[in-house]
Order: structure tokens, then sequence, then C-alpha cells
């Protein structure tokens, strides 16, 4: 029987609760009103599906009916978008093509550094616990707490890699993010969702690192409604979804003026990392031909409130960067000079001049040349 929204294939999400990227695509597939059911990916569903299916161990993937699978949540939610039909969830007008695809970056791959460190430096025993519950729902809260350690042994050292090493870098990330609080809460008290009455891929980018992670977690949970109310509104309205497939973008390709400091942010903090990249992918590139592309290259300094440290080089990074450069390059005539305004609004120079390595495909959690 044909689907009452769609007619569509019905799919599974294997994912977590306490993971980043399969909160962004469980919103989407809520939002949109997909038939799918969740499957907890087990260490027995690692094994049984996604190493048979994927060929290394990742969440989320998302199956069909109909043989499919498809890995990674930018791509899922792309490849659902094209063929599902219903209200877009990708703005259709330049500026806010622009914006959507940019925050969608900023929450997959820069806010990914206070997600972490507030896991792995406030919520550890926490989320060791709750790595052990997934892996086995069936053992001991003992044996739960020791596998679970082991098991997220490599994302427990993700903070440091990505830049929170140093105590006072530490605190240059929790500035950070707190003011990102203040800024995001003053946008969702006047709008419900990043760029109008329609949740996007903005929103759902965003939602990644500020669900599991900010308001899932008990210490960053309790932080988030303290100093943003609006933002756990936020995550609770995204999270329940009370109205699917309702609402819409601003009219005029217009982003509200509350949403600009956050965009700012995102272009004072990411980009020169993001331009950085670039440059090493570039070198390494040179100094290896003809081989496959590793998830870190080596590692480079980064200024974060005025704090300097280290974190390691990420392609897929790049790979991200070059899906809003493609938006900002396929604008043209006056959706262009409009765009250029806005960036310059933004402080977007960085972007606006941004030279990326060659053209880049996307290889498994890494990347390859296109
Ligand atoms: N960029 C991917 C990444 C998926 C990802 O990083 N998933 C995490 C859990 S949220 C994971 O399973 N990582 C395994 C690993 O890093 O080896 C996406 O958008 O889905």
């Amino acid at each position: 029987m044909p689907d009452p929204i769609y007619d569509s294939p019905h799919y599974t999400l294997y994912g977590s609760p306490i993971s980043y990227f399969t909160g962004k695509v469980r919103a989407y597939l809520d939002w949109k009103q997909l038939p799918y059911r969740e499957v907890l990916a087990s260490a027995e569903v690692y094994k049984e599906v996604i190493l048979p299916r994927v060929g290394f161990a990742v969440i989320p993937v998302v199956t069909s009916d109909r043989g499919e699978t498809l890995q990674d949540s930018t791509d899922i939610i792309d490849a659902l978008e094209a063929r599902q039909g219903g209200p877009a969830v990708v703005p259709a007008t330049g500026v806010q093509r622009l914006a959507a695809a940019l925050l969608e970056l900023y929450g997959d791959e820069w806010l990914v550094i206070p997600a972490m460190h507030y896991r792995w430096h406030h919520n550890r025993e926490w989320a060791m616990r709750a790595f052990g519950e997934l892996s086995m729902p069936h053992a001991t809260p003992e044996e739960q707490l020791a596998i679970g350690t082991k098991r997220a042994g490599p994302f427990a050292q993700a903070a440091v890699l990505l830049g929170a090493a140093t105590p006072a870098m530490q605190q240059a990330v929790e500035r950070s993010y707190e003011a990102l609080l203040a800024e995001l809460d003053a946008h969702f008290s006047q709008l419900p969702y990043a760029l109008g009455t329609r949740p996007s891929t903005a929103d759902f980018g965003l939602y990644g690192p500020l669900y599991a992670h900010q308001y899932r977690d008990p210490a960053s949970g309790a932080l988030m409604r303290r100093l943003a109310p609006n933002v756990a509104r936020w995550v609770q309205r995204l999270e329940t979804q009370t109205a699917p497939l309702a609402g819409d973008f601003l009219p005029g390709d217009e982003i509200a003026p509350t949403l600009l400091p956050v965009l700012r942010r995102q272009m004072r903090e990411q980009m020169p990392v993001l331009a950085d990249s670039a440059r090493h992918l570039e070198a390494w590139l040179a100094s290896h031909p003809g081989e496959r592309i590793p998830r870190a290259i080596g590692s480079h300094r980064f200024v974060l409130e005025g704090e300097e440290g280290e974190r390691i080089v990420r392609p897929y990074s790049l790979w991200m960067m070059q899906r809003a450069r493609d938006v900002y390059v396929s604008l043209s005539g006056s959706e262009r000079v409009r765009a250029n305004a806005w960036l310059d609004s933004i402080g977007g120079q960085a972007f606006r001049d941004y030279q990326g390595p060659p053209r880049l495909v996307r290889s498994g959690l890494s990347v390859a040349l296109a």
C-alpha cells in the first residue's frame, strides 16, 4: 500500500541516541515523516549489518527495503531529499541556500570541538556507560562500563585531537560555545528554526552536536537549559516534531539578522582553519602521489578566542567546504551580487577568496581526488 504521504521505500536507521550524526538524520526523517524504524547499533548490529554493508564501522547508516545502503549524514539527507518530494529542507533561493550549506558545515565539522570537549571532559563516566549500554544492552552495569570504556577510547581522544587539548584552550572552547549559545538563544527567541518556520539542513547540521552531546549529555544539557532555554526548546521541537512538513523559509531570500552573529563566529573561527587545511592537503598530495588520503594528515596551529592551539587536519572537512563553495559558485547575476553583499556583512571574505585543493569526492570517512 502506498505510504499516505509519499510512495516511499521503508527505511531502517542504524544509529544511537548518543551519536552526533544519527541525531542529524533522525531529525530529518522525523520532520519529513518518512517511514522508518530505528535499530540500535549494538556490537552485533555492527558485525551483522554495518561492516558487511558499509565495509567499516560507522553510524548512522540508512538502508531501504529496496536493498540500498546509505552512509554519511549529508549524503543520506541529499539522497532522500532528491527522491522524496514534499516540502524541501534545502532553500531554493541563493543566499538562504548558501547559509544552509555553511551552517551544515559549521555544525558537522566545527561544533564537534565543543561537543567532544564537553562530552569527554564534563560527562566522561556517563558517556563511557552509555557506550557500554549501546554495545552490550543486556550486560550488567559493571560489564557495560568496562566495555564502554574500551569502545569509547578513540572517541574520548577526539576532544584533544580536535583542539581542546590544554586547559587554556579548553577554556577558550567553553567561552566560544557559551557565546554561541547566547547568540542562538537570541535567534530562537525570534524564530522557530534557523531560516524561518521550516527546518532546513542548517538546523539538521546544528542539531547533530546540539542534541546528542550538548542537550542529552547530563552536565551539558543542564548548561544549555540554564544559559539558552530557547536553544533547548528548539532541540525539543526537532526531537518531538510537533509540526512536521509545516512552515516556510523567510520570504525574499532573507536571513534573520539574529542569525548573523552565528555566521560571523563561523567565519572568524572555522574559515582560517579550512583555508590552512586546504594548503596542508595540497602539500600532502604533492608528497604522497597516488596514495589514499587518510582521515587526518598531520596537525596545524589554530586560534580560538585569542588562544593558540593545535589540532589535526581533516580532509573530510574540505569536502563539506567544497559543497558550500559549490553553492556559492553556482550563483550568478543578482543572486551572486546579493550573496557577496551578505558574505561581506558576516566577515566572509575568506570564504569568498577560498582556494580549494583539487576537486574532492567523499570516500568513506575521508576523501579522494575526483
Ligand atoms: N561525516 C559522517 C560521519 C559519521 C560519523 O562520524 N559517525 C560517528 C558516530 S556519530 C562514527 O561512527 N564514527 C566512527 C569513527 O569515527 O571511526 C556523517 O556525516 O555521517
